[in-house]
């Protein structure tokens, strides 16, 4: 580091400590938030859809406005399973005007999203062999599923959802080691490079008391680690169950604060892009809130913060 920058931070540090109630940046709009939080949350901006990400749906045509449907064949909706190894199957069907699922030869493609739990997903693409997840432990579980596109924007048709509730009973799980799936993924995208990132707190995870009945959010996207031009612009996207948004007609909104910083609404239910994401890790927190504000109790899903690293 030169001289000139040294002096530079300690000059700037030595502002921020004599006035803090100055904000760092001219278009700050997290006043409530320490300097350090307020100068990383400043430069956030919501976006409009990227064009590379429009030109995909272009070239995607009908398929984009395809409705899939999800079947799930295995396991059973309240199945006691006595196995730590819990088979999934799950049959996608509907109006999907020639979407197919599974990886073209650039390794993208339609996938579904599979959720233990309220953990990160897993993205699964081979969906004729059905798949396993192994090390479940015991106890009460949930998974959620829904089709996704090859950029992870979840379908939201009305079908395109499936929670199922089951319970491992002396499955003999080791809880000293993750929950995986059957190709060794600790129940994370096998592209991404987070397959150690919840490895810890997967093992422990069980249900929350969640009613399918009661308005449910469920956390999607962002996920993992976002590099270089994927980085640029990061798409927060989440799937609504029971619960319609205000901008929608309804009486709900989700609130999101990235890092800490003021938290903001999104009021329609689409997925929204920001850019000016620091780099290292950053985290993400989605709530499903009523109009006064509170957070929506179902089990504990409706409020969820998850990490993602961030390398421009
Ligand atoms: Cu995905």
């Amino acid at each position: 580091m030169k001289l000139s920058t040294i002096f530079t931070v300690i000059t700037a540090a030595a502002f921020l400590t004599a006035c803090p109630n100055q904000p760092s940046n001219s278009n700050t709009n997290a006043p409530e938030a320490s300097p350090s939080e307020t100068k990383e949350a400043a430069e956030l901006k919501e976006v409009g859809t990227p064009e590379n990400i429009l030109a995909m749906m272009k070239e995607r045509g009908e398929q984009d406005e395809a409705k899939p449907t999800l079947t799930v064949e295995a396991p059973e909706e309240g199945e006691v399973i006595e196995s730590s190894t819990v088979k999934i199957k799950v049959k996608v069907g509907g109006d999907l005007k020639g979407l197919k699922m599974g990886k073209d030869e650039s390794g993208k493609g339609n996938h579904v999203h599979v959720i233990l739990d309220n953990q990160p997903y897993a993205a699964h693409y081979m969906w004729d062999e059905g798949f396993e997840l192994r090390n479940v432990t015991d106890g009460p579980h949930t998974l959620r599923m829904f089709p996704s596109r090859p950029w992870h924007q979840s379908y939201k048709n009305e079908g395109a959802f499936k929670m199922i509730r089951f319970t491992v009973k002396n499955g003999k799980a080791d809880e000293t080691k993750p929950t995986t799936d059957d190709k060794g993924n600790t129940m994370a995208d096998p592209k991404s490079a987070e397959k150690k990132m919840e490895g810890a707190d997967v093992s422990a995870s069980n249900s929350g008391d969640v009613d399918a009945s009661k308005p449910l959010l469920t956390y999607s996207r962002p996920k993992g680690e976002y590099k270089g031009a994927d980085a640029k612009a990061i798409m927060i996207d989440f799937w609504l169950l029971n619960a319609k948004l205000v901008g929608d007609g309804g009486e709900y909104r989700v609130r999101y604060s990235i890092n800490g910083s003021e938290p903001k609404f999104i009021d329609k239910w689409v997925p929204i892009w920001l850019t000016g994401w620091p780099d290292g890790t950053n985290a993400v927190k989605l709530e499903l809130v009523d109009k006064d504000g509170k957070v929506v109790e179902n089990g504990g899903y409706n409020s969820t913060t998850r990490e993602i690293k961030v390398s421009s």
